[in-house]
């Protein structure tokens, strides 16, 4: 019926009939509704953390960038915990981390392809927030991991940790290395990306503390998660800023390059780098005395923390909002903090004395 002919006939079923009967044929409320309040019907759209966990789903991943070690592990990650929920994963991403189009056009893909959930690293906060409320539109629940959209772009965010603690412990582990005082510099990845802009602000704020006085950050470079212009970015740093006494590179591709330039150069040892690396991309450079500590979280836990995180936004348990909880399969329960932000845990650091526990 169309909207003018509803309201006329509601205008006659008021003039003839019962208050009660017109009022609820045009979307009144009557006191049946308010007694049937916070059932399934009137609760569209609440969280049930007792929904059944749905089975033959489509997920899809879309990282920053498919060619990158970190984003096949996550990956694999995030497909092995949706087969084992008896769904489909599907995984699509551009090789560049700048390719900001790219990745919108892979969200439209996806929409199209009508996937029930779509787990996305975002290269940029704003520019996929358009492609993003559009897939919701159609009701597929949409997860960013690892990097984020601006909230209402997206139902959920998995951080790999908080980003507090890894920009501020960052600060603390080069400052041990370089006793507090020094130049340092940052090797970040792509100017746009919010993860790492995010930490590199907690960086500068960390640079604040009286302690780190004698320290002075000089220049922050971007690499752009590509493995020979971050080599580049590195030379560059060393040759215009000689008294240079570390560097923090948040970036796996990043810190591989940066350890691979100092490694074979005059400044091995001398010039301190830290950052967030794999411990298989760092193992030689930590053995070859190149570099002494870093951080990093397990990106295959990251991934699966993303895919059941969408599996449980698809089947209802939860919607997005601070204060809901879910069980994320072995990996325990999870309760979504503000602005649906759901964080894996603790990074770990790894040094000569560890690396050689992990394999990813
Ligand atoms: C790179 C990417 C990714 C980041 C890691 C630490 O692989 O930039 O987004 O989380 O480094």
């Amino acid at each position: 019926m169309h909207t003018a002919s509803l309201r006329r006939t509601c205008a006659a079923l008021a003039a003839v009939s019962s208050l009660a009967l017109a009022a609820t044929a045009c979307g009144g409320t009557t006191k049946e509704d308010v007694k049937n309040e916070g059932g399934a019907a009137a609760s569209a759209g609440k969280a049930d953390p007792n929904a059944a966990t749905k089975k033959g789903l489509t997920v899809g991943f879309l990282p920053k960038q498919v060619n990158n070690p970190y984003f096949t592990s996550a990956d694999q990650g995030g497909e092995k915990a949706v087969r084992e929920l008896g769904s489909t994963f599907k995984e699509v991403g551009p090789t560049s981390a700048t390719d900001t189009a790219g990745q919108v056009s892979y969200v439209n893909t996806l929409t199209q392809q009508q996937v029930d959930a779509m787990a996305v690293s975002a290269q940029d906060p704003g520019a996929l927030c358009t492609a993003l409320k559009q897939a919701m539109k159609n009701g597929i629940k949409v997860v960013t991991y690892d990097s984020d959209t601006n909230p209402e772009c997206r139902n959920a965010f998995v951080s790999q940790a908080s980003a507090e603690d890894l920009g501020r412990t960052e600060v603390q582990l080069l400052a041990e290395q370089i006793d507090y005082r020094g130049e340092i510099a940052i090797l970040s990845a792509a100017q746009t990306a919010t993860n790492q802009n995010t930490w590199i602000d907690f960086m500068k704020d960390e640079l604040k503390d009286p302690k780190y006085k004698n320290m002075k950050l000089v220049e922050v470079a971007y690499g752009n998660d590509d493995a020979q212009q971050s080599f580049q970015q590195t030379q560059g740093l060393l040759q215009e800023h000689p008294n240079l006494k570390g560097i923090i590179s948040p970036t796996t591709v990043g810190i591989k390059a940066a350890a691979q330039y100092l490694s074979g150069s005059k400044y091995k040892g001398k010039v301190k780098l830290t950052g967030l690396g794999t411990p298989n991309d760092m193992r030689t450079y930590v053995k070859n005395g190149t570099v002494e500590a870093f951080e990093l979280w397990d990106p295959a836990k990251l991934g699966e923390l993303a895919a059941r995180t969408a599996v449980a936004l698809a089947s209802g348990q939860i919607t997005g909002k601070e204060g809901e909880t879910f069980t994320a399969g072995a990996m325990g329960e999870y309760t979504l903090g503000k602005d649906g932000v759901i964080n894996l845990g603790k990074p770990t650091v790894f040094n000569a004395g560890n690396i050689d526990r992990f394999d990813f």
